[in-house]
């Protein structure tokens, strides 16, 4: 299996992390890229290979451009407006009932303004190389997007930041552009098929469902914690299906706390069965392994072993498979994690019909 994978993720450090009313080392770091990187590499059935650039027009076709060119140069323009700092992250947001009754207003043109209009939380620290990182792990999810093209049955973008939280329109929850979105959605352009995204994160990939809530070409099935506890909060709901030309093209599985191996496979089914049927094409996968029971930050109770079985569940519906890194956070066994997963997708890849 070929593993795209770039160094300028790195790029991407924030020093701290704004999170329950605490300030603390962030849980997205660099070391977990690198650590998915040294334990694939120890494994020969994985093959590194570097991202393409693809340049900006497949992130303009899903993000809107005030965002891409915001994120580009933001951290600058703060450092000249409130520098010098490491991070920059908000302290006002664009809350929508802020202007109930009133209409929308004018779009901010200070960077103070601009940070809360475009950002929706406060985890998610710009850096100085954090545009960088950003793009390249674009490249890393749009080159494994190629790789299925050109007729591999399955790769894998180490991602780094992750996407599934970043719509259309605003970046949070660590991401900062959508890569499944914009493998997803291109892959769709190209092939002229549906090609479905099934995001097995922990936490509901809102920033997906939102970009592609209206279409039909991109099926989105997710399966999470359900969000009356678990970030995002906002949406990932069993009765968010989809609307017009989209209704019924999303399907949300919100799991309770605690959920094991064996009954997740069950659901895992639900949703695979869901997405053959209808009538995808292809899947790209967003890959969190924070569904593991000794994540720090979420509550399910997958073990290593569930992870394999989920990989080989998923590689034998027999469908091409995109597999994107999103998160993940339990850093001493990450690498591990990612490597079971990946390993039981390649044997559910030899046992699938036609493969
Ligand atoms: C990114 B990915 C909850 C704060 C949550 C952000 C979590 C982002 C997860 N108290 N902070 O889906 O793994
Ligand atoms: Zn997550």
């Amino acid at each position: 299996m070929k593993v795209v994978y770039s160094f300028r993720h790195r790029a991407h450090h924030p020093e701290q992390e704004f999170e329950e009313s605490r300030l603390h080392e962030p849980h997205e770091h660099p070391g977990r890229a690198e650590a998915i990187r040294a334990s694939l590499a120890t494994d020969s059935r994985f093959e590194f290979v570097a991202p393409d650039d693809h340049g900006r027009a497949p992130i303009e076709a899903v993000h809107d451009r005030g965002l891409i060119d915001f994120l580009e140069t933001a951290w600058s323009r703060y450092q000249e407006t409130f520098g010098p700092t490491h991070d920059v992250v908000p302290d006002v947001f664009a809350h929508g009932r802020l202007r109930d009754g009133m209409g929308e207003a004018p779009a901010p043109t200070t960077i103070g303004a601009e940070l809360g209009y475009w950002c929706f939380e406060t985890t998610t620290p710009l850096t100085h190389g954090t545009y960088d990182a950003a793009r390249s792990s674009v490249d890393v999810a749009l080159t494994a997007g190629s790789m299925v093209l050109g007729g591999d049955r399955v790769a894998y973008g180490l991602c780094r930041p992750p996407g599934h939280h970043a719509t259309r329109s605003v970046y949070g929850g660590y991401c900062f552009f959508n890569n499944a979105a914009i493998t997803a959605a291109h892959l769709s352009a190209v092939t002229g098929s549906k090609v479905a995204v099934l995001d097995v994160d922990y936490h509901h990939g809102n920033g997906t469902q939102q970009i592609f809530y209206e279409r039909e070409d991109v099926p989105f099935v997710s399966l999470h914690g359900d969000p009356k506890r678990a970030y995002p909060y906002v949406a990932g709901h069993v009765d968010e299906t989809g609307v017009g030309a989209g209704a019924g093209a999303t399907l949300n599985l919100p799991l309770p706390a605690g959920t094991e191996d064996d009954r997740y496979l069950a659901v895992l089914g639900d949703a695979l069965e869901w997405v053959t049927s209808s009538g995808a094409a292809m899947v790209v996968v967003s890959l969190g392994l924070d569904t593991y029971h000794l994540d720090p930050i979420s509550d399910l109770g997958l073990t290593a072993d569930g992870l394999e079985r989920c990989g080989e569940l998923v590689a034998s519906a027999g469908l091409p498979l995109v597999i994107l890194q999103e998160g993940g956070y339990a850093t001493d066994d990450l690498g591990e994690n990612t490597r079971r997963w990946l390993s039981g997708a390649l044997s559910g890849v030899g046992g699938a019909p036609g493969s």
